[in-house]
């Protein structure tokens, strides 16, 4: 592989761009996500927003029924497939490559059989022990296994912030990383499904977001294609200044970094960032 390819992984359509970072519009369906006052709950709304996102420039369109905003109570299987799967099954019949963000394996594969293409795990298979099984296990309507974002977490929302305790974090997060991609391995996931994230805001510190971030070289350590989600999280918030610009700023340097998708909520901010971002990669060469 040369240096200005992306990494990328396989079980996504072709016509998806191979050398761009690609913008992954979020769409929760939840009541109560901090990031979009949960305007989209009821499906009309859901679709709506969706489909704008495509319109804007999103390649991947992320569904989420369950908030992971620090303190955020769990919802029941049956309440997230509620949410998930007509919003999931409508837009990937509408031609979307559809991710879907959960952590049970059983939403996973409803989700997988309604079209989606990605599994979005945040907890990368530790809150739920057959999730990894079911991703390997599970073949999507290309007849590949889903991708599998895995995403770097310490537990759920309720505890989270008490667990953002390191002495090394950028070191930390990327072995913790490693422990988790070689557990998916093991339960039948291969490299070329999975995507790794670090999991910014996730049991960790505006402080420790900025180390993490900083350290590129640890977060691509795994040598896996890598998704970045800093989109209106509150360490970008806490800079003071607007939050989708600032989000788009971090894309801009993802992209430059050879991230393979950055994961927003405010698209075109994004996708003129990844642009710029990509531009220069291909001129350095990297
Ligand atoms: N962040 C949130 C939810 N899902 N998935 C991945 N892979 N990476 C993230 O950083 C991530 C995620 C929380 O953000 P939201 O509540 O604004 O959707």
């Amino acid at each position: 592989m040369t240096m200005s390819q992306l990494r990328r992984p396989d079980g996504l359509p072709s016509h998806l761009p191979a050398d761009e970072t690609l913008v992954m519009g979020v769409l929760n369906v939840t009541p109560d996500s901090f990031s979009d006052g949960g305007q989209h709950h009821e499906l009309p709304d859901a679709l709506a927003h969706g489909r704008r996102l495509l319109t804007e420039g999103a390649k991947i369109i992320d569904v989420g029924g369950e908030s992971t905003r620090p303190g955020a109570p769990r919802v029941d299987e049956a309440e997230e497939l509620r949410r998930v799967i007509p919003v999931v099954r409508e837009l990937a019949a509408e031609g979307a490559v559809i991710s879907v963000d959960t952590m049970r394996a059983s939403v996973a594969a409803e989700s997988v059989a309604a079209g989606a293409l990605i599994v979005n795990d945040v907890s990368a298979g530790r809150a739920d022990a057959d999730m990894g099984r079911e991703a390997a296990r599970l073949r999507t309507h290309l007849g590949t296994p889903p991708v599998f974002i895995a995403m770097h977490w310490r537990g759920h929302s309720d505890v989270m912030n008490d667990l953002a305790v390191y002495d090394d974090v950028a070191a930390e997060v990327a072995a913790e990383l490693a422990e988790r991609l070689a557990d998916l391995r093991e339960a039948g996931v291969e490299d070329r499904f999975l995507v790794a994230d670090p999991g910014l805001g996730f049991s960790k510190t505006a402080e420790q977001n900025w180390a993490v971030l900083s350290q590129w070289e640890q977060i691509a350590e795994h040598g896996l294609p890598i998704l970045i989600g800093a989109s209106r999280k509150r360490f970008v918030g806490a800079l003071g200044v607007d939050r989708d610009q600032a989000t788009a700023a971090i894309s801009a340097y993802s992209a430059e970094h050879g991230a393979w998708a950055v994961r927003v909520h405010a698209v075109p901010p994004s996708l003129a960032a990844v642009t710029v971002g990509d531009r220069l990669r291909r001129s350095r060469g990297r």
